[in-house]
């Protein structure tokens, strides 16, 4: 597998060596988190995270070491919340809108045309965040970062004009917007982990997928597909979450070494993914697909499947989509 240096791109990531001990004498051992993700060792967000782990390690002093275990090696990514509740990891990373089940409001950045670009997806963050980190603390768990992916695309195998040449497509699906607008295409929805699309398009178990250009050319997705559409449906963001009894039993000082890094890797992760876009659209460009936007007529039919999802996604989660979107509509920063 190739691995790509995300980091290098911004020039971070030298690696900081070996931590010192803890002074002689001091009887404290070092506290070990474990940190599970659904998501691959050379993603641009597990990445991120394990630089967010070496910062941790050397501000503290060595007091704190978090160990990333990725790729659904130690908790499978849809039951990492549950996991870090219960405590078999300290922390976890998972994609935000695959918490909806426990979290309904954490499906806010995947409903369709609401945001489009980095700018917007941060407004929509800055409203979600506080009511986000309210529902979690009810849970026993404290958000940390969040970072996006890029806008989400479609791959086809074939091209695609209007709703019907969807009929009988198999279509990977990561979350519940994917899998209902897959239903409202008359697609047939198939759930498939990111580290499983190669195989998955290879077997011929799917043939089309919304996701982001950085996920397709982390799939070297033109060996099985030649069309991506930008369509900018949503921009996604993963979480990193830890549990609040393991953060409360840090010492002071250890307790802001993780809240400092926490707001390093947040900053850092959004220009890792903003960069991310426009390096992958290239890529993508340079393996010969076809990049192109959706038939006016296919987009009208999307958007209107958007707008139902909307109101379903309204209706699901109550008064706190509204305690949201307000703010996010009518007022600007
Ligand atoms: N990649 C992840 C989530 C969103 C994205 O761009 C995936 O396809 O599962």
């Amino acid at each position: 597998m190739q691995r790509r240096d995300w980091m290098g791109a911004l020039g971070g990531a030298a690696a900081l060596g070996a931590v010192g001990g803890l002074a002689a004498g001091d009887a404290r051992a070092a506290t070990q988190w474990k940190l599970a993700t659904g998501y691959k060792p050379e993603t641009l967000h597990t990445q991120n995270i394990e630089q967010f782990a070496r910062e941790v390690e050397k501000a503290s002093s060595g007091d704190l070491k978090i160990t990333v275990h990725p790729n659904n090696s130690l908790v499978k990514l849809p039951e990492i919340l549950g996991a870090v509740q219960a405590g078999k990891a300290e922390a976890g990373e998972m994609l935000m809108s695959a918490m909806v089940k426990d979290v309904p409001l954490a499906g806010a950045d995947s409903v369709p045309f609401i945001v489009s670009t980095y700018k917007d997806a941060r407004r929509l963050w800055h409203y979600q965040a506080p009511l986000l980190e309210k529902a979690l603390l009810d849970k026993g768990l404290v958000p940390l970062y969040a970072v996006p992916w890029p806008p989400q695309g479609l791959f086809t195998v074939k091209p695609v004009r209007n709703k019907s040449d969807f009929q009988g497509l198999k279509m990977r699906t990561y979350n519940a917007t994917t899998v209902r607008i897959a239903e409202m295409l008359g697609a047939q929805p198939v759930d498939v982990a990111t580290a499983d699309i190669p195989k998955a398009l290879a077997s011929g178990q799917i043939d089309s997928m919304i996701t982001s250009s950085l996920t397709g050319v982390e799939s070297q997705i033109w060996t099985h597909t030649k069309y991506y559409y930008e369509l900018n449906a949503w921009i996604p963001k993963n979480l990193v979450f830890v549990q609040k009894k393991a953060l409360d039993a840090l010492s002071p000082a250890t307790r802001k070494a993780v809240l400092d890094a926490a707001k390093a890797a947040d900053e850092r992760g959004w220009s890792l993914s903003e960069a991310a876009l426009k390096a992958s659209v290239n890529e993508l460009k340079s393996h010969g697909m076809t990049i192109d936007r959706i038939t006016p007529e296919l987009a009208k039919d999307i958007n209107r499947f958007g707008e139902r999802f909307s109101r379903e996604w309204v209706q699901t989660v109550g008064n706190d989509a509204t305690r949201l979107f307000v703010p996010f509509y009518t007022q600007s920063q």
